[in-house]
Parts: structure tokens; sequence; C-alpha cells
């Protein structure tokens, strides 16, 4: 049984906010996950590229630099429902590799997986649901686990969530009631050190890790970026969610690329770079050149094909309400 971490400090040689990027060695990739991978990437840039260019309103959040955690954890997971949030490109493509619907329903396009109304926040498909209100996806992640577990669904709820999200308080009230009745919940934490414009150490006393075990949740810390080492780590502790060992939190200790939504980054372009060096893109092309250059070449032609060929498609038409 894995011991449940009382202890708030992050494991030896883990500095605190961050992956352990350089220093990861990236196992070589299956083609499907290293394509799966390059196009989230590809697909999160062309979207700021379209905001820029003023062919989408509204807003958008992207997972640049975290496109590694949902690839690593959606097989791992399945059969699942997930509750994603604000931050849900890369869970959604990782569950349904629909970059046309979901570009769609972004630029309000025909063939739109939720008909134009989501937009990017708030997306709605067989086994996915994402919310741009923080916290909400985890409390009905309980209830979809309580109905898992009542009617014997071999399934997980799986609730991805943001390190600032800990500021929510309905995120306890679930930890509560997935611990009191042992309920087959993930919580997957992006903890990319920052919300919005706010690091997580300017507003959060303590850490996720001490958070979980108050409530006497597993908690795990995962700070490899290599997608193959993620689910070694993981694949046991999961399992046992399956098993009726009660809910689990997994940590990991990732970074923002890009901006909290476009072109609202304040921090330092020396802290951009920092990020760019520990970046999976780039440690990982470097470690495996030959295997990176035609799949990424390959993934962005993907992105700009069908960036062009829904942008030619007719908008979304709505119905009058009168
Ligand atoms: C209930 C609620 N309050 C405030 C917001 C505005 N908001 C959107 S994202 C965000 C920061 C989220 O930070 P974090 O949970 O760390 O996720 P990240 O953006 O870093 O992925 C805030 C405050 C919101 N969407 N919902
Ligand atoms: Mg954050």
């Amino acid at each position: 049984m894995t011991a449940i971490r009382q202890d708030a400090r992050p494991p030896e040689g883990m500095r605190a906010g961050w992956p352990r990027g350089e220093s990861v060695r990236h196992a070589r990739l299956a083609d499907a996950d290293l394509d799966l991978l390059l196009t989230i990437r590809h697909f999160e840039q062309t979207l700021l590229s379209l905001f820029a260019s003023g062919h989408i309103a509204g807003t958008t959040h992207t997972c640049l630099g975290q496109e590694y955690i949902p690839v690593a954890m959606t097989p791992l997971l399945a059969p699942a429902f997930t509750f994603s949030n604000h931050r849900g490109h890369g869970h959604y493509l990782a569950q349904f590799g629909d970059l046309a619907g979901l570009l769609a329903e972004i630029t309000g396009r025909a063939g739109a997986v939720c008909g134009g109304v989501g937009g990017s926040q708030h997306v709605f498909r067989d086994g996915f649901c994402s919310t741009g209100v923080q916290g909400e996806g985890v409390a009905a992640a309980v209830g979809v686990a309580l109905h898992m577990r009542t009617t014997n669904l071999p399934d997980l709820a799986v609730a991805y969530i943001g390190d600032g999200t800990w500021g929510q308080g309905v995120v306890y009230e679930a930890l509560n009631l997935a611990a009191l009745w042992s309920l087959p919940l993930v919580i997957v934490v992006e903890h990319n050190g920052i919300a919005q414009s706010t690091p997580t150490d300017r507003a959060m006393a303590g850490t996720v890790a001490a958070r979980a075990a108050a409530f006497g949740v597993r908690h795990a810390y995962v700070d490899s970026t290599c997608v193959v080492a993620i689910r070694d780590q993981l694949a046991a502790e999961v399992a046992r969610v399956r098993d009726g060992g009660g809910p689990l939190v997994v940590e990991f200790r990732t970074q923002r690329l890009g901006p909290h939504s476009k072109g609202d980054d304040t921090r330092p372009a020396a802290e951009l770079a920092a990020l760019t060096e520990r970046d999976w893109y780039t440690t990982y092309a470097r470690q495996h050149p030959a295997h990176f250059a035609a799949r990424d070449a390959k993934a962005r032609a993907t992105v700009a094909v069908i960036a062009q060929e829904v942008l030619a498609r007719e908008p979304v038409r709505r119905e009058s309400a009168a």
C-alpha cells in the first residue's frame, strides 16, 4: 500500500513549481504519442495566431507547455468521464483527436462539436465536459464517481484543475466526500506555478500534498515531462483507484509556456526563455532529433491544412429565438 504523504515538502531534489525539464531523459515515444503531443502544440499556437489576426473572438486559454499531461494520462485513465477546465483543448484532443470539431467550435464554424455555443471553455461530448468555472468540475466529478461506484461501472471520474483552483472551497467539499465514500475519482492538478498573473507562492499557504493528506487522500507528485515515465510512475496508483482504493490526487509540477489567455503574459523575457529550455518540446527535439523533426513538420502541416479548411466553412447558424 502506498503511504499517504503527510509531509508538506516536495520530494528530495524537486524544485517547487517546476518540472525537471532539461534533466529529463525522454524515452523514444511511440509515433502516435509524439504526433498527438506535436499536434496539440501546433493547434494551440495556431489559435494564438488566429486571435492575433482577428479570426477568433472572445477568449481562449492554451495548454502550451502542458501538452504531455493529457497525452500521458488519457490512456491510463480510460475508461473515464473527464471534467476539464478553462485550459482544456489538450484534454479534449487527447481523448478525441478531433482537431476540426474543436477548431470549428472555437471559431464558430459549421461542424462545431457543440454547435458553436460552448466555444473554447465549454465543450461537451461523450465522456467529456469542460467548464470555465474554476472548481465546478471537481464537484460534478464526485457525483459521477458516486454513480460509477453505485452502478459498478469500471470507469473513473477525472477532474483536471490548476494550482490556483485550490483557492475554491468546493475543492475541499469534493475531497471530503470522495474520501468519505471511497470514490473512484482522480484529480489531476496541473500545477504550473501561476494563476493568471499571480505566482502560486503568493497565493497558496502550505501544499497540495498536505491538503490532500488532511482528507486522507493519496497524492502523487510528478515532475517528469516524459510521457513513458509518467505512465510507468502512475499506472499502479490509477489501477488502485479503479479497484476501489479511493480517490487520488496527482500533482504535476508543470509550466505554462504561453500567456494566461492571449497576449496577457507579464513574466520577464528571461523567465520565459528559461521555460523554453525546460519545455518538453525543446528537450525531446534535442534528445531525439530525427524522430522529432519529421513528425513535427507533419503535425505542423496537418494543423495548417485543417485550420484552412475549417476557416473556409460557413459560420454556425443559430435559430432565432423569435
Ligand atoms: C469561479 C471562478 N473564479 C475566477 C475565474 C477567473 N479565472 C479564470 S482562470 C483563473 C486562474 C486559474 O489558475 P489555475 O487554477 O492555476 O489554472 P491555470 O490557468 O494556471 O491553468 C481565474 C482566476 C473563474 N474562471 N472561475
Ligand atoms: Mg496555475
